[in-house]
């Protein structure tokens, strides 16, 4: 009975090729691998990037000052949605290029915010926002009536502005 028993294997693995009453399912099986193979073929045209970012559109030197106004929320909204952030000033430098780039008496909204905690400043990457006299505008930020957004003023000095305040912004591309 042993003997019987190791004989039958070997058919039972090679049943795949036999139409036993297995046979629909792996008729169903095969026909599946073959649809999958079809797919596959025009595999020759380029495919994008699932997670791709979109490219920083309308950016020049790596910022965008933006034609529109808004909101701080939007603004920032706005950035992203170009594959930016509202710009983060990370050095004086950059922030003297920035401010360069500023051509009206606007105010522009900037990527820092005291809307965790009040009276804490970050950047929108998380880094501490500097408390030097010489970056923000005299006596500011003063949180005046509730200002939890950062902007530039047109001298290139910041101050802390409602977030409702509807002006031009600054976008950075990272
Ligand atoms: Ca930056
Ligand atoms: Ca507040
Ligand atoms: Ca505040
Ligand atoms: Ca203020």
């Amino acid at each position: 009975m042993l003997a019987v028993g190791c004989s039958f294997k070997p058919p039972a693995e090679d049943r795949p090729g036999e139409p036993d009453a297995r046979a629909p399912v792996d008729d169903g099986a095969a026909f599946d691998a073959s649809e999958m193979a079809d797919a596959s073929t025009p595999l020759d045209a380029p495919t994008p990037p699932p997670d791709a970012p979109p490219a920083c559109v309308g950016y020049t030197n790596r910022y965008r000052v933006s034609s529109a106004n808004a909101d701080w929320p939007t603004a920032k909204l706005a950035c992203e949605a170009t594959g930016g952030h509202l710009v983060v000033l990370e050095t004086q430098t950059e922030n003297t290029a920035v401010r360069a780039l500023l051509t009206s008496t606007f105010r522009f909204w900037v990527g820092m915010s005291d809307l965790t905690t009040e009276d804490t400043w970050v950047w929108l990457n998380g880094a501490a926002v500097p408390r030097n006299a010489e970056y923000w505008d005299a006596g500011q930020p003063n949180d005046n009536g509730g200002e939890d957004c950062g902007e530039m003023s047109n001298s290139g000095d910041w101050n802390d502005d409602k977030c409702s305040a509807v002006q031009p912004y600054v976008c950075e591309c990272p």
